[in-house]
């Protein structure tokens, strides 16, 4: 994998996980040696630092043992020590008993045992000290998972100097499930010690946010959450946000290509003797894996005779996982149990219908599995993410073998391909099971197909550079403020604004008029383009800019948007006190209705021909895989954004531009977007509207070609400033969203004297 953005300053790496990322192992000669261990965390980590190099915080396995540190290749690990008390306490107790079954959607009930949370205070205050005592000056601080959460905020009090980054591995609870948490407050102000939370999904995120707002006194403005200033600390941004796990999609997709590998797969299906399905669950022994579920339904398929005797067999890996936790064993004996009863009930002497392996394996045996595989069920009741959904589709490079999963692993929101179960309709899985053991080589093929460029696109790699990108902006706001305190006596300096002279000077002049507009687009202008348009946000340095200038006298904010409004809205972008211009002009709020086209409701004619098209454009292209077709106040849009391919994008926008000139549209063209309207305006005269009501200069920012009507509406007084590439009537251009927040940013530094950091 390629390592962090090479652009990106070069900071010292602490990394710190309950567990180092090595195992002790003793030769059979008695040497004593370090390997790399399995689990969800290691496997995504390794790669990332396997070219960084870092000093690596933890655990290294054995209570009440002392080890020196020491070098792993490019890794130094420092250990530290726990007592068999503690280990119980913080390990098996508050992390694998309380927060472990609480995160996951109290699969088991979680236990609140208050001792428990004395030990864990003590854990992560001893963590806390190591990682404070080693880290070099300036260093980024990437701590990992449930089991550290307090760290942050206990790191933050002594060492200032630190950025500090968190990434839960598994799910953040919904509301009110976290509010059960006794140390709820605690917990929340212990992660907001960071600068960066990175979650697996949108979801957990969202649900973060939330605790924050309601269990600790801070207030959250899209992703990033404003913790309030205390006695010894100015006010400080903490970015909340998504950042999906994933694989080192190459490495796996080069042992995959191993003849020596492939010839152990065929080896695999020969060993089972041959049949004509193999089925394959690759999990930690974890109630949180849906591992009963899945024989459960398996084992009814064979009770009913929809598999027969030798057709097909199950193979189910289950790495041990939390021996000393009681639910953990009871896991183990049930499942036992019931592959025990499966294979004497159904097996004959020459086949088991279900082979189940309880140790951990090599990655190569693991890689020949999944290519000896002809479905592999991920069936989690609640999962983070789920990297061996992922580790399949890698190794398939054939495009044939089919992925069952989980609706509940955080791997459903990218791998729409796959076939998505509910693991707890058991009747539902059954039926995913049979479909998936005889789905057509052609459609095993397209869904496949599919879920490998997924993959490859959003690798291990896209993980960690946006993750350590993000980190990186942050350290970078620390150093300037730092600067700030040291030369201006504490008062904050300028972000560093990478914007064009000639805009700077543009906006001295602007900021110093008695009244403004400041008028965005929103897709690609505030908002970096999400491959589902609506998982758009804004970045929140320009949500804090926007805001700031709403704040100052004189100044009035526009988001002016080809989306119709709710869609705009459901982005979460604040829209209060705001003019809001939506559907490229047709939709007008916050100013007095004078001229803005949408005021008169559609006329029969209007909603008959706009009918007339949307019924049509459902029909031809309702199943069409990534198109999506919006209902918009006054018209119809056709994104193709989620199409894959560019190609076949294009002959989907062709055919929706015909069948629109066929009912009597025009067709408007949008980057993957082709929108009609039964009623002209343009966001040219959505301005125009809002100038004449509001009397004063605007400042426009916009990346699309709708936006060019907008361009053309601008005056002497006005400034057009227009993002990315592209033949353009604004006088001013600025590469990507990051640089118009930077710009807005500049323009609220100068109306109000409020720093705008970057994040
Ligand atoms: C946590 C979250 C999230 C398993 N057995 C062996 C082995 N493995 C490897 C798999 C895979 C990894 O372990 C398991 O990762 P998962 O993501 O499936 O699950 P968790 O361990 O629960 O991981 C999870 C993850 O963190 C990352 O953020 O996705 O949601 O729960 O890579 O292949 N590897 C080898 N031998 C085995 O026997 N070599």
């Amino acid at each position: 994998m390629t390592s962090t953005n090479p652009a990106e300053p070069q900071r010292q790496l602490v990394v710190v996980s309950n567990r180092l990322p090595v195992d002790r192992v003793t030769d059979p000669d008695g040497t004593v040696r370090w390997q790399t261990s399995p689990g969800g965390l290691v496997t995504a980590m390794e790669p990332v630092v396997r070219d960084l190099g870092c000093l690596w915080v933890g655990w290294p396995g054995n209570v009440d043992e002392q080890i020196e540190p020491f070098e792993h290749e490019t890794l130094r690990l420092h250990p530290i020590t726990l007592s068999t008390e503690e280990h119980e306490g913080y390990y098996e107790g508050l992390s694998n008993s309380t927060f472990w079954p609480l995160y996951h959607d109290l699969i088991a009930t979680p236990d609140y045992h208050r001792p428990w949370w004395d030990h864990y205070l003590t854990v992560n205050q001893r963590f806390a000290d190591v990682v404070a005592e080693q880290a070099p000056e300036g260093a980024i601080v990437w701590v990992h998972d449930y089991q550290l959460q307090l760290v942050p905020g206990m790191l933050r009090e002594v060492r200032p100097d630190l950025t500090i980054a968190f990434f839960l591995h598994i799910p953040f609870p919904a509301r009110r499930l976290f509010g059960q948490l006794p140390w709820r407050r605690q917990i929340i102000e212990g992660l907001l010690g960071a600068d960066v939370i990175g979650f697996q999904r949108v979801q957990d995120a969202l649900s973060f946010r939330w605790a924050a707002e309601h269990y600790a006194d801070a207030h959250a403005n899209g992703n990033l959450i404003v913790v309030p200033e205390t006695a010894d600390e100015p006010a400080r941004a903490v970015l909340a946000q998504e950042f999906p796990i994933s694989i080192d999609t190459e490495s796996l997709e080069s042992l995959a290509a191993d003849p020596a590998v492939r010839a152990r797969a065929k080896e695999i299906r020969e060993e089972l003797g041959n049949p004509r399905k193999l089925l394959l669950g690759v999990d930690r022994l974890d109630y949180t894996k849906g591992i009963r579920h899945r024989l459960k339904a398996f084992a009814e398929l064979l009770g009913e005779g929809d598999v027969k005797a030798g057709e097909a067999v199950m193979v189910q890996v289950a790495s041990p996982s939390r021996e000393r936790v009681e639910a953990y064993k009871r896991l183990k004996s049930e499942v036992e149990g019931t592959v025990g009863q499966i294979n004497g009930q159904h097996g004959t002497i020459g086949w088991s219908p279900v082979v189940y392996l309880h140790r951990g394996f090599p990655r190569s045996e693991m890689v020949a599995l999944y290519l000896a595989a002809d479905v592999v069920v991920v069936t989690a009741l609640r999962d983070g993410m789920n990297l061996v959904a992922k580790e399949y589709v890698a190794c398939r490079d054939d495009e044939h073998g089919v992925l069952v999963l989980s609706e509940f692993a955080g791997a459903a929101d990218e791998m729409t391909d796959a076939l998505l179960v509910n693991p707890h309709d058991i009747d539902g899985l059954k039926s995913s099971f049979l479909r998936a053991m005889h789905m057509p080589a052609a459609e095993q093929q397209r869904r496949m197909s599919a879920l490998r460029h997924q993959v490859k696109e959003y690798d291990v790699a896209h993980w960690a550079n946006s993750f350590l990108r993000a980190v990186n902006h942050a350290a970078d706001e620390r150093e300037r403020l730092g600067r700030g305190s040291d030369e201006d006596g504490g008062s904050r300096i300028p972000a560093p604004v990478f914007i064009p002279t000639s805009l700077d000077s543009a906006l001295r002049r602007f900021a110093s008029e008695p009244n403004i507009i400041v008028a965005c687009d929103f897709d690609g202008t505030l908002a970096p383009i999400a491959r589902r348009p609506k998982d758009a946000r804004i970045l929140p340095r320009a949500e804090e800019a926007l805001s700031a200038l709403q704040g100052a006298d004189g100044v009035h904010i526009a988001l002016i948007s080809g989306r119709s409004l709710d869609s705009l809205r459901a982005t979460g972008v604040r829209t209060d006190g705001r003019v809001l211009s939506g559907s490229h002009g047709v939709e007008l709020t916050g100013v007095p209705a004078s001229s803005n086209p949408g005021n008169d409701p559609l006329s029969d004619e209007e909603s008959s021909m706009l009918r007339r098209l949307l019924r049509r454009l459902r029909r031809v292209f309702g199943d069409e895989p990534g198109v999506r077709i919006e209902e918009k106040a006054f018209g119809v849009a056709v994104h193709t954004r989620e199409v894959r391919n560019d190609q076949r994008s294009d002959e989907l926008l062709a055919a929706a531009v015909e069948l629109g000139s066929d009912e009597g549209f025009d067709a408007r063209n949008g980057k993957r977007v082709r929108e009609f309207t039964v009623r002209h305006s343009d966001k040219g005269r959505a301005l125009q509207a809002i100038r004449e009501q509001l009397a004063a200069p605007i400042l426009f920012f916009g990346d699309d070609v709708t936006d060019e009507d907008a361009f053309e509406a601008l005056g002497p007084d006005d400034i057009g400033v227009r993002v990315g590439d592209g033949e353009t009537a604004a006088a001013e251009r600025v590469p990507s969203p990051e640089a118009v927040a930077a710009a807005l940013a500049r323009l609220a530094e100068l109306r109000t004297g409020v720093v705008i950091g970057a994040s």
